[in-house]
């Protein structure tokens, strides 16, 4: 039997299945959507166990990171510095920054003779600064003390590679350069004119260090303990004389990335805050 349809009839068979699809299509998306939820669920779940199972392995290597960085502290010794603002101990100072341990200050005031109080000689009979003490020793002389903290603190690398004798040959040929040419400097043929220091032997000897560090941003290739001793001298230099900086190229160069240090900066706000008190 053939059964034709009248186009009314047609029409709504049309619309009914139109309809139809259209329930599928969103019960399709709704099954979608429904799966997501389960999947993310899963993952949630699976992710939350293995939190759980791995907190307290966690909590272990916490504690014992904990402990192991109390014990390294507790191995440490105590140390204290006896400083006075702006002075040859500023390098140290520093030192004590970049290595990052903990350290007391003491202050002694050169400008009011606090070191040649007997209670400071007792420390270091020279009554100089700086003097490190290390628990209860007193360790003096600026390079031993960057020396020190350079091999005591090794993750710093302040120092070149352990067993690079050249490396450490160049340290110490740089250290005695300053301590004994530099620094010594100052002080001979303090020639003035009408009562004002001409420090003619102190710019000559700069003029020596200048060419000796040439173009390299370092005194020994890498950033070292040297850099900090040439650096504390140099400001001082251009604290009393303030050359103009054309005059020192590699040493103003030189004095720019270490006053962008942290260590420095920070070294400087606390001297300076308590307050410099040179005399000129
Ligand atoms: N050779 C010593 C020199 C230290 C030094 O000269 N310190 C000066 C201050 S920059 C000082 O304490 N002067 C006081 C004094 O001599 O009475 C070193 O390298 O530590």
């Amino acid at each position: 039997m053939i059964y034709r349809l009248s186009r009314g009839k047609w029409i709504r068979l049309k619309e009914a299945a139109r309809r139809v699809d259209r329930i599928a299509g969103d019960l399709n998306l709704l099954l979608l959507v429904f799966a997501l939820g389960l999947a993310t669920l899963n993952v949630t779940f699976l992710v939350t166990q293995n939190v759980v199972e791995q907190l307290p392995r966690v909590t272990r290597a916490v504690q014992v990171a904990r402990e192991t960085e109390a014990k390294k502290e507790e191995a440490m010794p105590k140390l204290t510095l006896y400083y006075s603002p702006g002075a040859s101990s500023m390098a140290t100072h520093i030192a004590l920054c970049e290595v990052g341990a903990p350290f007391e200050l003491k202050l002694i005031e050169l400008y009011r003779q606090e070191n040649r109080k007997p209670e400071y000689l007792a420390v270091n009979p020279e009554g100089k600064v700086p003097t490190l003490l290390v628990e209860s020793e007193p360790l003096t002389e600026v390079a031993a003390t960057l020396w020190y903290l350079a091999r005591q603190y090794p993750e710093a690398s302040l120092l070149p590679q352990y067993g690079d004798s050249e490396g450490e040959a160049q340290v110490i040929s740089w250290m005695s350069f300053i301590a004994s040419t530099i620094h010594a400097g100052r002080r001979l043929g303090d020639e003035h004119w009408r009562g004002v220091f001409l420090h003619g032997h102190w710019r000559e000897v700069f003029r020596l260090a200048d060419v000796r560090l040439g173009r390299n941003d370092w005194a020994v290739g890498r950033y070292s303990i040297t850099d900090i001793h040439l650096f504390r001298l140099f400001w001082r230099f251009v604290d009393t004389l303030h050359p103009i900086s054309s005059e020192y190229p590699n040493l103003s160069a030189h004095y720019d990335r270490m006053m962008a240090r942290d260590a420095v900066k920070n070294t400087i706000a606390a001297e300076s805050a308590v307050g410099y008190h040179f005399p000129r």
